[in-house]
């Protein structure tokens, strides 16, 4: 089916969370909706407070433009908008974005007939942004353990935090976490090459049939089969694929949600607990 009577066909209303048939439309390509809505306003307020903050200075060197959240000493209060309090507004638009955009991509799927699997896995990513700026914060008592807004600046946290707690790699949920986003590759890269490999079929001197213009998915388990003995399939790479980079992102968040509420001393420490099983005694 051609993608304009495609199109047609599913662009109808209904489906809505909320707002029934007031915001049911498009704009272009934009689905708009109530959470369309709500979107552009957050984005535009937390565009236009980041610009501002920029204003205030003392640069607009885009790499070191920056908006710090309040000092610790405001604890979880309210601070004046020069003092962090930019940040405190900022971060209510960033979450109001994105769980509008998340909301917008429900209705989508709603509309299309389609499972929620998108929309969940973007809640994720909302997930480890919350945690890093309310959950810990909340956690540790000031708004102040919040990360800057500003694209050097936030590396210097990382880095900052990483050492507070001397070797950040030892750190237990980190090493899960890293380990998950180089298996999410590695799943992606050998899908992305099986997939390729199966729709533009042979090289030289393989036993290819010049007939092929795609092989089907029996090629592709076998592959997997001949080199590893076990093939996921073609509706489990899927699977596996979304759960490898759903964990990466969950095990990041509770990598960092456990760096001061749970752990306040170095990470390497943590690992006593090896010395200190009584086997060794
Ligand atoms: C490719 C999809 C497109 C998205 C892009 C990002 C902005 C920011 C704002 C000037 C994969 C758009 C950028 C809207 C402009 C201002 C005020 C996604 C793709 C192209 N980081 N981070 C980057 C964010 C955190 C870390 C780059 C956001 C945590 C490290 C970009 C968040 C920690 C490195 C960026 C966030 C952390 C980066 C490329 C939010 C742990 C890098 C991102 C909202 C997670 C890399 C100079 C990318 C870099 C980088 C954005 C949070 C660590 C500026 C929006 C606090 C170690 N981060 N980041 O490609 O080059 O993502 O930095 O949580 O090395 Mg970061
Ligand atoms: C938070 C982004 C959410 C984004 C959203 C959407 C827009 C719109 C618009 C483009 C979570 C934003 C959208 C703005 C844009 C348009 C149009 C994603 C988020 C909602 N580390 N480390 C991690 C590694 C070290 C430290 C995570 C590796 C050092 C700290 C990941 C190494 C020390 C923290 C990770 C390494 C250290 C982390 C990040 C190697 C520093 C965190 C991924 C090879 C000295 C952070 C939740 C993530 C974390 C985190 C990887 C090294 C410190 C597992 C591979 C030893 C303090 N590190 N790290 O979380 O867990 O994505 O955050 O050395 O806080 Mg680390
Ligand atoms: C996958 C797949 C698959 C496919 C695929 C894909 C995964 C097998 C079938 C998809 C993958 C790709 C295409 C590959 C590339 C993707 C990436 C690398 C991921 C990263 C993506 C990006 C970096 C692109 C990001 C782009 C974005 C987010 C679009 C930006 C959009 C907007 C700014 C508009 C947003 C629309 C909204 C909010 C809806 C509402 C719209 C409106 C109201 C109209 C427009 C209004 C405004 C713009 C401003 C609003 C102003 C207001 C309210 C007031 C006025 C203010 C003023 C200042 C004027 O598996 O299958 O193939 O393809």
């Amino acid at each position: 089916m051609a993608l304009l009577s495609f199109e047609r066909k599913y662009r109808v209303r209904g489906g809505t969370l909320i707002g029934g048939d007031l915001f049911d439309f498009w704009v272009g390509p934009f689905y708009v909706g109530f959470f369309g809505l709500t979107a552009a306003f957050f984005a535009v307020v937390g565009t236009a407070l980041i610009l501002y903050g920029a204003a205030l200075g003392p640069t607009w060197n885009i790499w070191r433009i920056s908006i710090a959240p309040p000092d610790l000493s405001y604890g979880l209060g309210l601070a004046p908008l020069k003092d962090g309090g930019l940040w405190q507004i900022i971060t209510i638009c960033a979450i109001g974005a994105f769980v509008s955009w998340a909301l917008r991509e429900v209705e989508i799927c709603r509309k299309l007939g389609i499972g929620y699997h998108v929309p969940f896995a973007f809640g994720v990513a909302i997930f480890a942004y919350v945690t890093l700026v309310v959950i810990r914060p909340v956690l540790l008592g000031a708004w102040g353990h919040g990360f800057p807004y500003g694209i050097f600046s936030h590396l210097d946290w990382v880095s900052n935090v990483g050492y507070q707690y001397l070797h950040f790699h030892y750190n237990p949920a980190h090493m899960l976490a890293v380990s998950l986003f180089f298996t999410t590759t590695l799943a992606l890269s050998l899908h992305g090459g099986l997939i390729l490999s199966a729709a533009n079929p042979g090289g030289d001197g393989s036993l290819r049939n010049k007939q092929d213009v795609v092989k089907t998915p029996e090629y592709e388990d076998t592959f997997f089969r001949d080199i590893i003995g076990y093939s996921v399939g073609t509706l489990g790479i899927h699977r596996l694929g979304l759960v490898l980079a759903l964990n990466a992102g969950f095990w990041s968040a509770v990598c960092i949600v456990i760096s001061g509420p749970l752990w306040n001393k170095g990470w390497p420490q943590w690992w006593n607990w090896w010395l200190d099983l009584p086997i060794w005694s």
